[in-house]
C-alpha cells in the first residue's frame, strides 16, 4: 500500500530554494527571537526567504499563505497563529505540490493529519510546559491558593494546550482553586489590562499563572499598581524564557518560567533538508525546554531574549 508519507508533496535537492516563512504577529521579544532565527538560517541554509507577517490576524496570515503558492516558493514554514483557521491554507499549499512544514505553533491534529496534510511540527510540548508550570506552583505555595490564569491567543495551540496541562494538575490539588481564568493574547498590554480586571473582582489572588512571560510582565505592572508585592503577596509563573522573565526572577518578583524556545531556524533547515533526500520525518520533532526559578535564573541569563 501506499503510506500516508508518500501523499506529500516532494523537495526537490538543490542548492537553493524560495522559502516562505509565514509569522503571525511580530509584537513580542518571543516573535522577534524567532524570525530572526529564521533570518539567520535562511543564509546559511541557501533560503530565499519570503517573509510576510501576519500582524495578528488569521486572516491576513491565510493570505500570506496564498500569496506565497501563487508565489511558487518551494517550501512554507508556517507558524500557524490559531489551530483552526490556517487548516484550509495547508492543504492548498499541498495541492500546489508545495510540501508545509510547521514550526512553533500546531494545527488542530482532529482535524488535519501530520504526514498527509503537512510534513511534521517541529514545537515545544505545550501540555507538558503547562504541568511543569503547575507543578512548581504547587510546591511554591505548598498546595494553597487562589489563582489568576492568563490565557494566551484564544483558539492557538500553546493557549489550549498550556491550559490544559497546568489545568490538569490544579484540579488534583483540593487546597488550589482557579479563580478565573481570561485571554490576555499573549501581550503584555492585554495581560496588564486583564489583571488590573481581574483584581477588582479577585483582590485576594495568591498566584498568577500566564501562559507567556510577556502576559506576566504585563500582570507584574497591575499587581504593582494594586499595591500588591510580586513575588510576595502573589507569586506569579509562567513560559517562554525571555531576558524580562529571567531578570523578573532573579529580582524575585517572578517565581518561575517554563522555557519555550523560539530558535527554530537550524531544526527547520536540519528537517527540511532531510526530507529533500527522501528521509524519514517523525510526526513531531520535539523541543526540549529548560526551567528557570531563582537557583538558575540568574546564572542562564544568556540564555534570554
Ligand atoms: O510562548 C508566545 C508567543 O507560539 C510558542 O507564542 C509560541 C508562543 C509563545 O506569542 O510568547
Amino acid at each position: 500500500g501506499v503510506s500516508a508519507y508518500a501523499e506529500l508533496p516532494k523537495l526537490k535537492q538543490k542548492d537553493t530554494y524560495k522559502v516562505g516563512f509565514a509569522q503571525t504577529e511580530s509584537n513580542n521579544p518571543w516573535r522577534i527571537a524567532e524570525s530572526k532565527s529564521m533570518q539567520d538560517v535562511a543564509k546559511t541554509c541557501g533560503w530565499n526567504l519570503v517573509y510576510t507577517d501576519a500582524a495578528g490576524s488569521a486572516a491576513k496570515q491565510v493570505a500570506d499563505v496564498e500569496s506565497m503558492i501563487a508565489q511558487k516558493v518551494d517550501l512554507i514554514v508556517l507558524a500557524p497563529r490559531e489551530e483552526k483557521p490556517l487548516i484550509p491554507a495547508v492543504r492548498k499549499a499541498k495541492k500546489a505540490g508545495i510540501p508545509v512544514i510547521l514550526i512553533d505553533r500546531d494545527v488542530d491534529p482532529k482535524l488535519a493529519k501530520v504526514g498527509v496534510d503537512y510534513v511534521t511540527f517541529i514545537g515545544s510540548d505545550f501540555v507538558d510546559q503547562g504541568r511543569r508550570a503547575a507543578e512548581w506552583l504547587v510546591k511554591a505555595s505548598k498546595g494553597q491558593g487562589k489563582i489568576v490564569e492568563l490565557e494566551g491567543s484564544t483558539g492557538s495551540s500553546p493557549a489550549n494546550n498550556r491550559k490544559k496541562g497546568f489545568d490538569d494538575v490544579i484540579a488534583k490539588n483540593t487546597g488550589l482553586k482557579i479563580v478565573a481564568s481570561q485571554s490576555g493574547d499573549f501581550s503584555r498590554d492585554k495581560g496588564r489590562q486583564v489583571m488590573q480586571t481581574l483584581l477588582q473582582a479577585h483582590p485576594d489572588v495568591t498566584a498568577v499563572y500566564a501562559h507567556n512571560d510577556e502576559m506576566a510582565i504585563g500582570a507584574i505592572s497591575a499587581l504593582e499598581a494594586a499595591g500588591k508585592k510580586p513575588g510576595q503577596d502573589v507569586v506569579v509563573v509562567s513560559i517562554d524564557g525571555t531576558r524580562d522573565a529571567l531578570t523578573a526572577i532573579a529580582s524575585g518578583k517572578m517565581g518561575a518560567t517554563v522555557q519555550s524556545s523560539p530558535f527554530f531556524g537550524p531544526i527547520a533547515c536540519e528537517t527540511a533538508r532531510k526530507y529533500a533526500r527522501g528521509e524519514k520525518i517523525p510526526g513531531w520533532v520535539k523541543v526540549e525546554d529548560k526551567f528557570y526559578d531563582k537557583s538558575n535564573a540568574q546564572a542562564n541569563m544568556a540564555d534570554g531574549y
